[in-house]
């Protein structure tokens, strides 16, 4: 997806290319020399050549060369690996924060004014830390194009940070195996014009008015952008969890520990599947597969996704 335009995609693309063509480098002249050196050696020392043995006793000199050489160059490869990191880890003060959420299997990426993004959308040329949580298992945020790559661990508040040098839009994805989906696990990187993030930025309406006055149009989006359609379908299909449609109103059966009971999908019992999804599990369907979104959505936002189930059952 990135096109290679010659210009460097972020601040760290020299120093870790740098790093990438010494270490590959140094493997080549490796590979090639040991490869014709032996190739040399099997011809002139073939059997039919030397039929009696020659007996070497060891050579002090060729010692130290060995282990001299490779040592100077197993501290040069670590010098260029250095150089490239130790910048990774020096976060800039000022630098402008977004919070990524990593969960099975989707990314949000929050801001600083409530913004919450699938994409990660940034202005060009400023410095940019973002505070990486897994709220599941462990995650992994890549962005190729710009050579960063660090693990989101749950429980652990980690960082990563890089200045994006090209505008354009670039890869994104989940780089550890986290489960059934971890394929799908994958966004883009925008990086804009200064202006245009600006508009991006200050534009806090979730969905176009056009769109958010049909009912329920405010539900879906929320359902889309915290990534609940991995796992749940409107259109009666079964994904890991069940469809949303016709669960409104209706009677569920769910297992209360080991207990099987009936319960009727009211709106008491929607906003229980979302902050406690694992008290009541929907018969046929596994535990401890969905998180609780406490402090990820407020009552008012569960409101709108009610009034999505609702006209979904219309
Ligand atoms: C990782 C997959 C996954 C994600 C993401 C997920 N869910 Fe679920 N959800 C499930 C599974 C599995 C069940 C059934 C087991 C249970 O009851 O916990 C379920 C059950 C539910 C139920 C009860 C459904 C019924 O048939 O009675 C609701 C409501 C629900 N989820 C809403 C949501 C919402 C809203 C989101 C996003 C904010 C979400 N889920 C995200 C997997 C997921
Ligand atoms: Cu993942």
């Amino acid at each position: 997806m990135y096109s290679s335009t010659g210009i460097d995609a972020s601040n760290f693309v020299g120093k870790v290319d740098q790093a990438f063509l010494v270490i590959m480098g140094i493997s080549i002249f490796f590979l090639v020399g040991l490869t014709s050196l032996m190739i040399y050696f099997i011809i002139k020392y073939n059997r039919k050549k030397n039929a009696k043995t020659t007996q070497i006793e060891g050579n002090l000199s060729l010692e130290l060369l060995w282990t001299i050489i490779p040592t100077l160059l197993v501290i040069l490869m670590f010098y260029y690996g250095w150089a490239g990191w130790k910048p990774m880890k020096d976060v800039p003060e000022g630098a402008r924060e977004i919070t990524s959420i990593a969960r099975m299997w989707n990314f949000s990426f929050v801001y600083e004014n409530g913004k919450v993004s699938q994409d990660l959308v940034v202005p060009v040329d400023e410095p940019i830390v973002i505070n990486l949580e897994a709220l599941d298992v462990i995650h992994s945020l890549f962005i190729p194009a710009f050579r960063v790559k660090e693990d989101m661990v749950p429980g652990q508040t980690k960082q990563m940070w890089f200045r994006p040098l090209a505008i354009g839009t670039y890869d994104l994805f989940c780089t550890e195996y986290c489960g059934l989906d971890h394929s799908y696990m994958s966004s883009n990187v925008k990086v804009l014009s200064v202006e245009d993030f600006e508009l991006w930025y200050t534009d806090t309406t979730a969905v176009a008015l056009t769109e958010s006055d049909i009912p329920g149009s405010e539900g879906l989006q929320i359902l889309r952008s915290q990534g609940c359609t991995a796992c749940h379908t409107s259109d009666g299909s079964r994904l890991l969890g069940p469809s949303y449609l016709g669960i409104w109103g209706t009677e569920r059966i769910v297992l209360d520990g080991k207990e099987e009971k009936t319960v009727i999908a009211d709106e008491a019992y929607i906003i229980e599947s979302i902050y406690e999804p694992n008290v009541l599990i929907v018969k046929g369907y596994p535990k401890s597969l969905m998180q609780s979104y406490t402090g990820v959505l407020s009552e008012e936002e569960i409101q709108k996704i009610i009034d999505y189930l609702k006209v979904l059952n219309e």
